[in-house]
């Protein structure tokens, strides 16, 4: 695999480690993945106010669950702000 396929199918396995089966993040499952998986891009969720307004930024069908295509949406806002900074 090319190294953006392993990227790719890390964010995969990434999601599903803390979504288990049911393949959405409950709110505390999506604090521990920021917390633990992306504490270099991101600084840490310590307040539930900053947890509870990211949640409901991404979670765009308001099922009170973020899906991959949700996740995705994260992924896809923090890599392009740290695009911009220089590596
Ligand atoms: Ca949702």
């Amino acid at each position: 695999m090319s190294d953006l396929e392993s990227g790719m199918v890390t964010i995969i396995k990434v999601f599903h480690k803390y979504s288990g089966h049911k393949c959405k993040l409950k709110k505390t499952e999506l604090k521990e993945l920021i917390n633990n998986e992306m504490n270099h891009f991101i600084m840490k969720i310590c307040e539930n106010d900053t947890l509870d307004e990211l949640f409901a930024d991404l979670d765009q069908n308001g099922d009170l669950e973020i899906d991959f295509k949700e996740f995705i949406t994260l992924i896809s806002m923090v890599t392009s702000a740290f695009t911009l900074k220089k590596i």
